[in-house]
């Protein structure tokens, strides 16, 4: 289903005229509302009166993580305090939070594309979407269910976690439609697996699934357990959350909201615009945003861009499924964390070492697991046992109040962990077959 034929089919040449007139505007707003903007085009030698056709767009600065965190919290806003409605945030950092500030126009234009995500995955009126992406100041958990009310399909606003209970509402409700990280996706077919509960003979039958990677095989675990189809969704918070490119019946490729996240391909290394078919780092401008507009955001996704036509009618262009990233940002359980993260919060904690090693495996039962090895003082290891054992309680506790991930602590000796004679320390070993 098409939620919006008007722009996703609209002829090639129709939209670039309206990514045009909406990126002039944009830099325009920018330019004269937002000191940061301002003073990176001038470095950059460019004013809004530069930009002639949608390619100009090359001729624009970047915008990155650490330019928003730099900006942190209310920098990179282009409008007046009293139009913002709604925030969110980034997961799991102990810096300064990823912000994104909603005006009104802002959240129509994410029930806008929302609604367009969910129809591509076959949701109508007729659906009861359970919505298991987190509530909060997370995108996923709200995006959803501003699309499932844009479509008027029914919403259960269930959040993440409490998966008997999520279980019940399922089979009790008759959900049609499942939102929520594909592995979370799997973890829940396993415990209802383990509950004598046969998916295939639910209601359900469709799901979107993203905020995190995943492969075809994945994929075709899940359609095979739920007896459903299982849709990729993209997004991130810094552009608007989930919405931002999504795929079709066909199932090939994500189509991307282009007229209103216009997407470039860049070599990561050079910075130089990429074409189509050509693998690089991600960028995306909000052409139409209001409350903290994104000039080329570098995602730091790998992708590339597809031009070719698509057999559902939409004439918009799509990404590839993500290949990973430009950067070592970790995503467990849908919580994104670097690892220095992990490092400065260790460095805290006193008796123990810098030295550390974080193994992340996937459980059989389809869940993250991370195993934190960290090397203490000598001294510790002499003492009674108590000692060691506080320590480890108080670093899990740490991690879990700080990055918001569960990991199991374990104390080495010191020298235990391997320091490599050349190149770079291994801190990640991800054992995920993903
Ligand atoms: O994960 C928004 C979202 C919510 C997307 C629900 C889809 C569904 P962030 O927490 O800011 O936002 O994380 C964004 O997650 O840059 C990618 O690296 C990764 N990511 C998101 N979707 C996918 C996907 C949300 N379908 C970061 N495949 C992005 C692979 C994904 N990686």
């Amino acid at each position: 289903m098409i939620f919006n034929p008007e722009y996703e089919c609209m002829e090639g040449e129709a939209r670039k005229k309206l990514q045009l007139a909406a990126l002039k505007n944009l830099t325009e707003t920018l330019y004269s509302k937002v000191p940061f903007y301002h003073q990176k085009m001038n470095e950059a030698g460019i004013t809004p009166r530069d930009i002639h056709s949608i390619t100009d767009i090359e001729k624009l600065p970047f915008t990155t993580k650490e330019d928003l965190r730099d900006n942190y919290p209310y920098g990179l806003r282009a409008c007046p305090q009293d139009r913002i409605v709604e925030v969110h945030m980034s997961t799991g950092t102990t810096g300064k939070p990823v912000v994104n500030e909603y005006t009104i126009k802002d959240i129509d234009i994410w029930r806008q594309v929302m609604a367009r995500t969910l129809a591509g995955a076959g949701c109508t009126r007729d659906d009861i979407v359970q919505n298991c992406y987190g509530y909060g100041l997370f995108t996923g958990g709200a995006g959803v269910h501003y699309g499932t009310l844009a479509i008027g399909a029914e919403v259960l606003p269930m959040s993440s976690g409490n998966t008997e209970r999520q279980l019940m509402i399922l089979r009790d409700f008759g959900s049609t439609m499942l939102t929520c990280t594909p592995s979370y996706a799997l973890y829940l077919a396993e415990v209802a697996a383990d509950a004598g509960i046969d998916l295939k003979t639910l209601p359900i039958n469709k799901g979107c699934f993203g905020a995190e990677a995943w492969s075809q095989n994945m994929r075709d675990e899940i359609e095979e357990r739920y007896n459903m189809k299982a849709y990729d969704i993209y997004g991130l918070t810094e552009i608007i959350g989930p919405g931002v490119a999504f795929e079709c019946e066909a199932q090939d490729g994500l189509h991307v909201n282009e007229d209103y996240f216009y997407p470039e391909i860049i070599d990561p290394e050079t910075g130089k615009s990429l074409p189509a078919g050509t693998k690089g780092e991600l960028l995306f401008t909000t052409l139409t945003r209001e409350g903290t507009p994104m000039l080329r955001y570098r995602t730091r996704d790998i992708t590339f861009l597809m031009e070719e036509p698509c057999k559902c009618g939409r004439t918009t262009r799509r990404i590839h499924r993500l290949f990973g990233r430009t950067d070592d940002m970790l995503i467990i359980r849908g919580v994104n964390v670097f690892p220095s993260q992990i490092e400065q919060a260790l460095i805290e904690i006193e008796g123990t070492e810098p030295q550390y090693l974080i193994i992340i495996s996937r459980s059989e039962s389809h869940l993250d697991e991370v195993e934190l090895q960290v090397e203490v003082k000598k001294e510790l290891f002499s003492d009674e046992t108590r000692g060691l054992e506080n320590l480890r309680n108080r670093i899990e506790h740490t991690m879990k109040s700080k990055l918001q991930i569960n990991m199991k602590v374990k104390l080495v000796e010191p020298k235990t962990i391997v320091r490599p004679e050349t190149g770079k320390v291994k801190r990640v070993i991800d054992n995920r077959k993903i």
